[in-house]
């Protein structure tokens, strides 16, 4: 960094410090980027792909109806993969900020997009987690839901589920994919795909925690993404002070108090640790 941009890294540091202290009540909006040095790979360009697919062609329930085989392939991959990933200094950071806000009697909100369970192991505790849940499962009949930490997801997904664009589609037979021990239909992840409504139990908390929010801190999203995209909105009308991390500009940026371009385990931990001071 050039000594100008260093001295205007310090002065915004020291401004949002000070505003992060007057607040009582804090929410976090956090996207793939905050797990992506724990090197999660996020959803859109190049580190979005998986084989020759984005996110788009597989988070829908129209390719999950065509194709149950090649969707479960990508979720067990993603289960697979978590095994061997950690929370980051950001993930960790915002648990730190969370315990002490709250022990200063303030209210502490961390919304995620994420479905990788990154916070809860960084020991967040006041968690919405909007998008759903790696771990989860749901019937596509009837109402059973569970956690399920199983991997493979049943025996015939062992060893699928490879990323490198050249693999073949397993198409694995009706009869060996995830069923459901209640009624024997076929088991999804319990997650949000695209065009499929988020939770409104959740959703009712997400807007109850902005309702109140005087400060609101987005970090590693692309902001392309809706409903989520309009949280920050809805803080600041509402008046909520604004801050964004992101390791590039989204095009957003205008609504913001604070913005800080770069890692977010990087930048959380410099900017966040009034806990500290
Ligand atoms: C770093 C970094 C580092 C990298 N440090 N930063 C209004 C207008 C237009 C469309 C709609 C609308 N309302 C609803 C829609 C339709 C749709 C939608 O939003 N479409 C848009 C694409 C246009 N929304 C929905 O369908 C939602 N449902 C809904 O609204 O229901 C009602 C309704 C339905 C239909 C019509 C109208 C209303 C559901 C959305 C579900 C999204 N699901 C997914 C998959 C979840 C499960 C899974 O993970 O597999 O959620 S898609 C995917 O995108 C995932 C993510 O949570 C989500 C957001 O991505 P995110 O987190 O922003 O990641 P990236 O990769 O995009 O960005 C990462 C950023 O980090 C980048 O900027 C990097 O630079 C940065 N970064 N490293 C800091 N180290
Ligand atoms: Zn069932």
């Amino acid at each position: 960094m050039s000594r100008e941009m260093d001295d205007l890294f310090e002065e915004q540091k020291q401004k949002f410090k000070e505003a992060l202290r007057q607040a009582q009540s804090v929410v976090v909006s956090t996207g793939a980027g905050v797990s992506a040095e724990s090197g999660v790979p996020t959803f859109r360009g190049k580190d979005g792909l998986w084989r020759k697919y984005n996110v788009m062609e597989l988070a829908t329930p129209e390719a999950f109806e065509r194709n149950p085989s090649l969707v479960w392939e990508f979720y067990n991959y993603r289960r697979e993969l978590m095994f061997s990933k950690q929370p980051n200094p950001g993930h960790i950071t915002l648990a730190k900020l969370e315990e002490y806000l709250t022990s200063q009697s303030k209210e502490f909100t961390l919304i995620t997009q994420n479905i990788d369970g990154l916070h809860k192991r960084a020991g967040s505790k006041n968690i919405l987690a909007v998008h759903g849940d790696l771990y989860g499962v749901k019937c596509t009949r009837c109402d059973y839901k569970a956690e399920n930490k199983d991997v493979p997801i049943t025996p015939a997904f062992e060893g699928l589920g490879s990323p490198d664009p050249d693999t073949p589609e397993a198409n694995v037979s009706f009869d060996d994919l995830p069923k459901c021990p209640k009624c024997n239909a076929l088991i999804r992840p319990d997650v949000v795909w695209f065009g499929e409504s988020l939770d409104s139990e959740i959703l009712s908390k997400v807007d109850m925690a902005i309702a109140k929010a005087d400060f609101m801190l987005v970090v590693g999203t692309s902001m392309l993404v809706y409903p989520a995209a309009a949280f920050p909105y809805a803080a600041k009308q509402t008046g909520a002070k604004l801050a964004f991390v992101n390791f590039e500009q989204t095009g957003n940026e205008n609504i913001f108090d604070f913005v800080f371009i770069g890692k977010s385990g990087e930048i959380l931990p410099e900017i966040l640790n009034i806990y500290e001071d």
